[in-house]
């Protein structure tokens, strides 16, 4: 009899067959008739920024795509723990990648130790509530739901389970790219980044491991903005990379769950958005608006090398909350396109003395070696997200504090700096800076201490300042 089945002409015929020989399962979804043909094609996921190749496919599919909810603790920031909520354990979640008119056949699985019921609403899904009610489960469970995807472009999905807003604001959401049945024109480099805000207990990069705070999110005052859900998440050893000349597309969302972007490369123009993720671009475009359950397609070459910087252009986000991230070029320099530039002083203008340090009574002994401890924690907890754990900072954006001729010609003043913070241009080793470093909340112990350590192990000098020195700066100020 087995045999007949697989020869049965139709698969209506070998289904009712099979059906009328074993036991109804209830679990198992009735395909519609219709469907039946579709050759099926399961789903490849891959972690962000990466995400899976473009589709040459040119008839439609039955795509089977299996997704996990995992609850996972990991670094928010560094030093920084947070227990995020997951779609296949990274935030955002793994990218849908499937074609106008393909049937996807999700199974969400809730894994057994996880603490909460989870579900999916994809906006891909036409129909009430994207499939939240067919794929809300309890840990240990599996829910299976199929869509047809009646409309070309980039979606986000998301956990819509009650409250909505903390199991977003925790990570749960992604992607979907519903490739319109003409395909995308290929391009050299593609990128998966999202941002989303999370409301934290303690305060930005504070240590440890920090709880959700439902009131900073009903307030909307986020601790972190970030992209692909950590500081740090595509800058340092993490930055995207591409070559001068190549075409980028980045396929960028917001998750939220309550916070629009302003989302901006600084140092290249966009020469495609899709604007809101849909079907039309708009050239030639600086900075687009995504606003939070949305999306865009963004599409540029590099010409020059050098570090371009991936911001919300609501700044404060960018430099107080984490939402920075790299894309370093490479490539030869293009003058004709983007010059060194020269800066002379006018006519009559002497070049300005550095100010003497004052000679400082420095501590010495076994209070040198504590200060010196206390300055690593210091240095490693607060300045090595941005300066880097080996002080050499990020080429373009943070100059070193190792090895620092800046740093080394007047290591007293640099105390100035990490008070007050700073803004503008800034030579380093002869490399341009134009960032800005915000004025960092340390005691005057924890100032004397850092720049001493940075002094003393990042730029081979001797402690130059004291807590009582760090003192009066603040009061002359
Ligand atoms: C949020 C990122 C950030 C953090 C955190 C940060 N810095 Fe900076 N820092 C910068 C940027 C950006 C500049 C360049 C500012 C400019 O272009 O004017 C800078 C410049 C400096 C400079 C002068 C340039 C040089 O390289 O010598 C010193 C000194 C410095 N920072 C020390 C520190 C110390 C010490 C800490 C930790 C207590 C710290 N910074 C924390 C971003 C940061
Ligand atoms: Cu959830």
């Amino acid at each position: 009899m087995k045999k007949k089945y697989k020869l049965a002409a139709t698969w209506l015929a070998s289904v009712s067959a099979a059906l009328s020989m074993v036991p109804v399962n209830a679990a198992a979804p009735a395909a519609p008739a219709a469907e039946a043909a579709l050759p099926v094609v399961v789903q490849e996921l891959v972690a962000p920024p990466a995400l899976p190749p473009r589709i040459t496919r040119t008839t439609a599919a039955r795509v089977v795509v299996n997704l996990t909810v995992e609850e996972v603790e990991r670094e928010i920031a560094p030093g920084t723990r947070y227990t995020f909520w997951t779609f296949g354990g990274t935030v955002p979640g793994k990218m849908i990648r499937v074609r106008e008119g393909d049937t996807v056949e999700l199974h969400l699985k809730n894994l057994p130790g996880n603490k909460l019921p989870h579900n999916i609403d994809l906006h891909a899904v036409t129909g009430p509530g994207g499939g939240a009610a067919q794929t809300l489960i309890a840990p240990g469970n599996e829910a299976t739901f199929t869509f047809k995807t009646l409309n070309p472009g980039l979606y986000v999905y998301h956990c819509a389970t009650a409250p909505v807003d903390m199991h977003i604001g925790n990570g749960m959401y992604g992607m979907i790219l519903v490739e319109p049945k003409e395909g995308l024109p290929p391009v050299d480099k593609e990128f998966y980044v999202m941002q989303g805000e999370f409301y934290t207990s303690g305060a930005y990069r504070a240590p440890g491991l920090q709880a959700f705070d439902m009131q900073k999110t009903i307030d909307e005052k986020p601790t972190y903005v970030l992209f692909n859900g950590a500081d740090g998440a595509l800058t340092g050893a993490n930055a995207l990379k591409a070559n001068a000349n190549e075409k980028v597309r980045m396929y960028f969302g917001v998750g939220g769950p309550n916070v629009t972007s302003s989302f901006h490369i600084i140092g290249t123009i966009f020469d495609k958005v899709y604007t809101e993720g849909g079907k039309h671009y708009q050239e030639h475009v600086q900075t687009t608006m995504v606003p939070a359950g949305g999306s865009t397609i963004v599409e540029f070459v590099p010409r020059v090398p050098g570090n371009l910087t991936l911001v919300d252009h609501s700044l404060s986000r960018a430099f107080n909350k984490g939402a920075i991230g790299l894309l370093s070029i490479s490539g030869p320099e293009r003058p004709e396109i983007y010059s060194k530039g020269i800066k002379t002083p006018l006519p009559g203008v002497v070049a300005k003395a550095a100010p003497a340090a004052p000679a400082a009574p420095v501590v010495t002994g076994a209070a040198h070696t504590a200060q010196q401890v206390r300055g690593k924690q210091v240095f490693e907890s607060t300045c090595a997200a941005c300066h880097q754990a080996d002080g050499k900072g990020v080429a373009g954006v943070f100059p070193p504090l190792a090895n620092s001729d800046f740093f080394q010609q007047r290591p007293y003043e640099m105390a100035h700096i990490v008070i007050n913070g700073r803004s503008g241009e800034i030579v380093v080793n002869g490399d341009h800076y134009n960032g800005v470093m915000p004025a960092q909340t340390l005691d005057d112990d924890d100032v004397a201490a850092v720049i001493n350590y940075v002094n003393v192990e990042l730029n081979k000098g001797k402690p130059v300042i004291t807590p009582a020195q760090v003192r009066d700066m603040r009061k002359a100020k």
